[in-house]
């Protein structure tokens, strides 16, 4: 994957080039940057909290209940009509002490919270607008100044998310679908100098130090427009910020937004955010709750990779976060509980995913995350290089754990039934630093290898794995040194079945590419699929596999006749008898 990865939102390329750096990154060394990101190397897991005016209408507007945070966008609000609901947001029973403590209980080490979202509306007293917290509503007090406190007290860090070019409320805001009502209109120059400046001044300024600053969405943010925003960020020296400012800042981390990358990047910091359920602002409609197995494996998978998780609740208008949001937290927060040694801190190297679960590590020690327990006892671990010293259950008994090692196999002798049955981690210690073998794709048990896009390393200057809006995809592939490749694990030598699935219109097929193990390569010429979203399968030969084990198959571009070589989804090996 080149430069980490790319996230697509509402059609904008958010992960951007080389360009800019953030106003920390260009004043320090490699060393200062490391110490100003150890916290949140070492954090791993924090909470997202969305709230805001859309609480009062809980996701329901007209005939339809499933709206979120998105609630006047989606529902075409009017302004002044929009406003009317601040008078009713009047949150009685906010209690930031006790959100603290529940991040606390949950295993948390930050908080997010959005101090302005897309609607404009602030949560704190901003001196620039009527249309904060103080003016607008019955409550008439900042929100943000009694969490700021209690995230001290409790050791908690505090970070603040800020939409800086939407804005639905102040003309010349954007819009990612555009304006529909004439009092958006605006200069968003001015917008910019006016509201978005002086309001990130005040956060900056006004709650002691900040972890975070979380930038949402850069719908036309330019250069000119996101360099007086980024200068901001030197009034806290030691914040850590996102790379959704745009203007070409690439800020400090990547942001996945409701899904965890295939693999991790090796030369980005990222971080996943995610609702609990599908929504990030209270939709009282939406009870479609992750479970917590489901989370606490979320977060496994994503610490494995070298990434945090953000996750999000939704706070209704009362001040009350919803209780099934709370009780899989503290879920979480019991897994973390016991087993928070292999997640807080891990090493930084991204780990290879298993079929049966997880790897973290953390200097001489490698924990084994089992999601699927194996039901004859047994499980073969064939990616640990160092000898191993010994083995045993991390959480409760700590019971010693058999094992056997040899010919790169780690075998554990478990017993019949899972300690833990959401992940039970078994630590081995180790002779030296935990050395893990890098990313490869496995064969399944009929020795089939399916490459994803999601999983290729992608070489060169333009092409990139592309996904979101239905795409899942490399694409912008227009230049034909760009090439793909993907590690793999062979289970049977011999002659392998090669299917390629790629979509291309009728204007750009034609190119010649090949398919290749080794020596061992077949051509194929890109056909016609209809449209860039039209994916076909195409089996285009066979090619002789020498030997079991690791190898790498890549794609290449012969010769590219037309503008671009091809969306491509998928390659297939499957042996042949
Ligand atoms: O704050 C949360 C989202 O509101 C915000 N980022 C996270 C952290 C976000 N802004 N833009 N986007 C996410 C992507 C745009 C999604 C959309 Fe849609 C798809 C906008 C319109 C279609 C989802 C469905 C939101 C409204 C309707």
């Amino acid at each position: 994957m080149k430069h980490g990865f790319f996230a697509m939102l509402c059609g904008v390329l958010i992960a951007s080039g080389t360009t800019p750096l953030s106003a920390q990154e260009s004043a320090e060394t490699p060393e200062q940057r490391a110490a100003r990101m150890s916290w949140w190397h070492e954090a791993r897991f924090g909470m997202f909290i969305h709230w805001g005016v859309y609480a009062v209408p809980a996701g329901k507007y007209g005939d339809k209940d499933t709206h979120g945070e998105w609630i006047m966008c989606t529902g075409k609000i009017p302004v002044a009509e929009y406003r009317q609901y601040a008078m009713r947001f009047n949150p009685v029973k906010y209690d930031p002490d006790a959100w603290v403590r529940l991040a606390k209980e949950s295993g948390q080490r930050y908080m997010v919270i959005t101090s302005k979202h897309h609607d404009g509306f602030a949560l704190f007293d901003s001196k620039v607008t009527k249309w904060d917290m103080v003016d607008a509503t019955p409550y008439g007090k900042d929100l943000l100044k009694p969490l700021a406190d209690a995230c001290r007290k409790h050791g908690i860090r505090l970070g603040f998310y800020y939409s800086q070019a939407q804005d639905w409320n102040h003309p010349g805001g954007a819009a990612s679908r555009g304006h529909w009502d004439p009092a958006q209109d605006g200069s968003m120059d001015d917008y910019i100098r006016d509201i978005a400046v002086p309001q990130v001044r005040e956060i900056l300024s006004n709650y002691g130090p900040l972890a975070v600053l979380w930038w949402d969405t850069p719908k036309d943010m330019t250069p000119e427009r996101a360099a007086p925003l980024n200068a901001l960020l030197k009034l806290q020296p030691g914040i850590i910020s996102n790379n959704r400012l745009g203007g070409g800042f690439r800020g400090d981390f990547d942001t996945p937004e409701q899904h965890i990358p295939a693999r991790g990047p090796k030369d980005r910091d990222w971080e996943t955010c995610m609702t609990l359920n599908g929504h990030w602002g209270y939709c009282a409609a939406d009870q479609n709750w992750k479970s917590t197995e489901d989370l606490v494996r979320k977060l496994v998978d994503i610490a494995s990779k070298n990434g945090n998780f953000l996750l999000n609740v939704g706070p209704t208008a009362e001040g009350l976060i919803p209780e099934p949001s709370v009780d899989r937290l503290r879920g979480v927060g019991a897994w973390l509980k016991a087993n928070g040694e292999s997640i807080y801190g891990t090493d930084r190297e991204p780990r290879m995913p298993l079929p049966w679960g997880r790897i973290t590590s953390k200097g001489e020690r490698i924990f084994v995350h089992v999601f699927d327990w194996p039901s004859d006892g047994r499980l073969a671990v064939d990616v640990i290089e160092n000898p191993v010293k010994g083995a045993r259950l991390l959480a409760g008994t700590q019971a010693a754990v058999p094992f056997k090692q040899a010919g790169g196999v780690v075998e554990l002798g478990l017993a019949p039934a899972a300690p833990d049955p959401i992940d039970t981690v078994i630590e081995l210690s180790v002779e030296g630093p935990a050395r893990i073998l890098p990313f490869a794709i496995r064969a399944n048990a009929g020795g089939s290898l399916s490459l994803r896009a999601s999983e290729a390393e992608v070489h060169g200057k333009k092409a990139a794995y592309e996904h979101g809006n239905g795409k899942d995809n490399i694409g912008s592939w227009i230049e034909p040194t760009d090439w793909v490749s993907w590690d793999v694990i062979v289970a049977k030598p011999g002659p392998h079945r090669v299917e390629v699935e790629y979509a291309a219109p009728g204007g750009v097929a034609g190119s010649r590419f090949t398919v290749g193990m080794g020596k061992a390569e077949v051509a194929a010429v890109v056909q016609p699929t209809g449209s860039w979203t039209g994916f076909q399968t195409f089996a285009i030969g066979s090619i002789p596999v020498a030997e079991a084990g690791r190898a790498q198959v890549a794609v290449k571009v012969q010769s590219m006749p037309k503008s671009a070589v091809m969306n491509l989804k998928s390659v297939r090996l499957t042996p042949t008898p």
